[in-house]
């Protein structure tokens, strides 16, 4: 039996798109490029007397996946947030199933999804966490660490490891990787340890990347092309330390031609890069089969996606320390009003009140805003 307000299906009854410039403390640098500040198109859906809130994990140059900020906000403008304002919907995988027949766009894709995830436990009064089917009650934090000189690099392993975070992953390119581990394990030889390179490398590479197997890395993430599974499948096969899949998983499909053809022994999963929750969780149910672990990686983002990070992370086979570290890290100030920091390597479950388990702080948002929009039937 179920009340009108209670009924299985939920309207949209209207969307908000905005982008918004969040200033990072410090300069974040990957092979890629350099982030300064943290641009973010965020969703807003309401509908049930509720407001449900994500944001797209793309960014300004297509230097992580080909989406950028450009791209994903004309996609939700034109495309999706249009597909969904004025339908009804009884499940979020409904929403997944409606943009799966249109091709790439995951990051565009997650932010709504996501969004309707939020606003379907928000109406329901329950823990996104429990709607997605967590189990887990303690989130397990490592720190990605941005390159960086050496020195400085050293001093903030030390600074993050007193403050208890569970695994340190440096970024690496070419000519700053062995020299950097060199260093790092000479102060710290029993740390949880990982370089992310973020496919700057290719085989010509391998005599360098063999020698990564002498630092007892816990992993090498993605080390070759973003869309080159066959050589990961080479490398894999030539090194003792696992691969972690990152950037090459950008569907569910991707994981099972990873898995099923070894091109790497971890997974990364990101459910902003996957198109949202569903897709997060059938990647994660295909690894569980396959038993190889997961963990829940991070894009810079805000209060928002971290929140919904958290909450994914309560998944049984996030068994390895995710990458959302303390919000403090990043921003002086965010746009949720909860501060999200962890406590001896550990980040507590956003649960004040449903859904992703935070309020948004109007007022920061507003001012921080360059664009906002509503979408309404
Ligand atoms: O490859 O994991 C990555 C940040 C931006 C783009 C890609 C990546 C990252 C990080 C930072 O490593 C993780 C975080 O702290 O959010
Ligand atoms: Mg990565």
């Amino acid at each position: 039996m179920s009340s009108p307000s209670l009924r299985s299906d939920l309207l949209i009854e209207s969307a908000e798109l905005r982008l918004i410039e969040l200033p990072l403390l410090n300069p974040f640098t990957y092979s890629g490029g350099t982030q300064v500040k943290r641009v973010a198109p965020i969703v807003v859906l309401r509908g049930g007397g509720c407001e449900g809130y994500a944001e797209s994990v793309a960014d300004v140059l297509p230097d992580y996946l080909p989406e950028t900020i450009v791209s994903s906000m004309m996609m939700m403008r034109d495309v999706l947030l249009p597909a969904v304002v004025g339908k009804r919907f009884a499940n979020p995988q409904q929403i997944e199933r409606l943009f799966r027949p249109w091709r790439g766009h995951q990051m565009a894709k997650a932010a709504v999804e996501m969004a309707f995830w939020d606003l379907w436990a928000k109406v329901r009064g329950l823990p996104l966490w429990q709607l997605l089917g967590g189990t887990r009650s303690e989130v397990e934090v490592g720190i990605s660490l941005g390159i960086n000189e050496i020195p400085q690099t050293l001093q903030q392993v030390a600074h993050y490891i007193q403050q208890g975070y569970r695994r340190i992953k440096l970024k690496v390119k070419a000519g700053h990787d062995l020299n950097l581990l060199d260093a790092v394990r000479a102060e710290f030889p029993n740390i949880h340890l990982s370089v992310d390179a973020n496919s700057c490398y290719t085989l010509a590479d391998l005599p360098m990347l063999r020698s990564m197997d002498d630092y007892r890395l816990d992993y090498i993430e993605q080390p070759l092309a973003w869309n080159d599974l066959h050589d990961h499948v080479r490398l894999q096969s030539m090194l003792r330390t696992p691969i972690c899949l990152d950037e090459s998983i950008a569907t569910l499909a991707d994981c099972r031609k990873a898995l099923q053809s070894g091109a790497g022994r971890l997974i990364t999963i990101k459910a902003g890069r996957l198109g949202g929750h569903t897709v997060a969780k059938q990647v994660h149910d295909l690894c569980l089969a396959y038993d190889v672990p997961v963990w829940c990686g991070g894009m810079t983002e805000t209060g928002i996606g971290r929140a919904h990070n958290i909450h994914l992370c309560t998944l049984e086979q996030f068994s390895r320390p995710g990458d959302t570290s303390s919000s403090s890290r990043y921003f002086e100030r965010d746009i949720v009003v909860e501060r999200l920091e962890t406590s001896d390597g550990l980040m507590p479950i956003p649960t004040n009140g449903a859904g992703i388990g935070v309020t948004m702080d109007w007022d920061f948002l507003d001012s921080i805003s360059s664009s906002a929009e509503t979408i309404r039937p």
